[in-house]
């Protein structure tokens, strides 16, 4: 088969300021970019879990327990509309601030909602009661979500933590579906550790610390080791949970596309170009999983660290962004995506409080698409495109096949795919490529498919079904 492409981008500057408004408006865009996918259909790449889709929020929060209440319809049904199943994992930079009292304040409630916690955040310790946990546990119950709980291990003692596991457990019952001890342990070397920290000391505090959880809690799950980004802690917690324990149920790192907030080179054009260290650091997740016998999952991360960038995290950049980086979490064999938020943060997948009500952001509307994946299987395949903002995944729900196109370029792109027809199609869209407002994911009934090619507009991702 011949394959043209019409418009070739590269060399193509997009570094000065008008071009790079020009390329902001899809409506200015010209040329189409040719793509081509094959499947095959023998040869199914993974299947994609029931609760594959999450979501991850400051363990501050609990400290205001209308927010996780079954009283909070609005974020009940927010949730629903993302999973009927789904993992809500509670920790972050704020959960090493927290401590459990069985006291429940007098005092009015310190916050509505918390956002992402960032290293500018002056932070407080915050206090988790009975009453936030009963509430939470009404709140997953409502949704049909499970948990992921960290528990405090940077500035508490793991004997704090096992009595707060054992009221968490008692609580959460079967919506508990592990523990995890301390958020980015490969992060706490001249922070709450000293500069000589290393992997081995933290496998001593872990044991440790599981150890004491265990003896209260002798059914306990556990997680971990949820690292920011350091592949041998990773590896050597794999190694070492193998010889010594028999509980841990998942194994647990985040996935942080840029950062910090605010540096050179934090952009948009960044955030959609493909990102190397994404499958190079899943596979080596994925394959120590394999090889302690449990699944991997990314349990929290988002566009950018330190809070998010603004006119980045928030637009529809962001939504083409986080369908594609869970596809490619999935594909590699990933058991589950926690998109990490809360509050009014930028990058957070539902913005607001109870007080405020509740919105979604441009992210929402890309994991909801991904969602279209969850509960089936997703088959080899492989795209020929010289561009390589485009991709392309194919896979099986519910006995009928299905194609996502993701087009993170000005061009229109005209994919051929090996669908002849299809009777649904879903669009992610938006009026601009730096929107924050009016990215909508619509779903149409009838055929997008002509002649076994599908049109991709510039800035879009489309699914179709046949
Ligand atoms: C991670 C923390 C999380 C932060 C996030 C960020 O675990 O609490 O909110 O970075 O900086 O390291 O945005």
């Amino acid at each position: 088969m011949k394959r043209r492409l019409f418009l070739h981008m590269a060399g193509c500057s997009l570094a000065s300021a008008t071009l790079r408004s020009r390329w902001l408006h899809a409506e200015q865009a010209s040329g189409v970019l040719e793509a081509a996918l094959s499947v095959n259909r023998n040869v199914p790449q993974s299947t994609v879990p029931a609760d594959f889709i999450g979501l991850s929020y400051e363990s501050a929060q609990l400290a205001n327990p209308a927010f996780f209440a079954a009283e909070n319809t609005a974020l009940i049904t927010l949730f629903r509309e993302l999973g009927e199943q789904g993992v809500l994992r509670l920790g972050g930079g704020t959960s090493e601030f927290t401590s459990f009292t069985t006291e429940e304040p007098k005092e009015p409630v310190p916050f509505d909602a918390v956002g992402p916690d960032t290293s500018k955040n002056v932070k407080g310790d915050t206090r988790i009661t009975p009453r936030s946990l009963r509430n939470l546990r009404a709140f997953l119950d409502a949704t049909n979500w499970g948990c992921l709980y960290g528990l405090n291990l940077g500035r508490g003692t793991a004997m704090r933590a096992a009595e707060e596991a054992a009221y968490v457990r008692r609580i959460l019952g079967p919506r508990l579906i592990a523990f995890q001890l301390g958020n980015e342990p490969d992060a706490w070397r001249n922070r709450y550790r000293p500069s000589t920290w290393s992997y081995e000391d933290y496998w001593k505090e872990w044991i440790a610390a599981h150890a004491a959880v265990v003896a209260k809690v002798p059914q306990a799950k556990f997680a971990g080791p949820d690292v920011s980004n350091k592949i041998n802690y990773l590896t050597g917690f794999a190694e070492d949970v193998k010889r010594s324990c028999n509980d841990v149920v998942l194994l647990t790192s985040h996935y942080y596309a840029m950062g910090p907030a605010g540096a050179k080179g934090v952009t948009v054009e960044k955030l959609l170009s493909p990102d190397p260290k994404l499958a190079r650091d899943a596979r080596a997740a994925v394959e120590a999983a394999r090889s302690l016998g449990v699944p991997y999952r990314m349990s929290e991360g988002n566009s950018c660290w330190n809070g998010g960038q603004p006119g980045v995290s928030d637009t529809l950049a962001s939504a083409l962004w986080v369908v594609d980086m869970m596809l490619q979490f999935a594909t590699l064999g990933c058991a589950g995506v926690n998109l990490h938020g809360g509050g009014n943060g930028y990058y957070t997948p539902i913005a607001g409080s109870v007080s405020s009500g509740f919105t979604q952001r441009p992210e929402y509307f890309g994991m909801q698409l991904a969602r279209e994946f969850v509960g089936g299987t997703l088959l080899k395949s492989e795209l020929s495109c010289n561009d390589a903002r485009v991709s392309a995944y194919a896979g099986h729900k519910g006995g009928a096949e299905q194609v996502l196109a993701i087009n993170k370029t000005e061009h229109d792109v005209a994919m051929r795919v090996p669908l002849r027809k299809a009777h649904q199609h879903w669009l992610l869209a938006g009026p601009s490529l730096d929107a924050r407002e009016g990215v909508s994911l619509t779903r149409s009934e009838g055929n997008a498919v002509h002649k076994g090619m599908l049109r991709v507009q510039p800035w879009s991702a489309v699914l179709i079904r046949a």
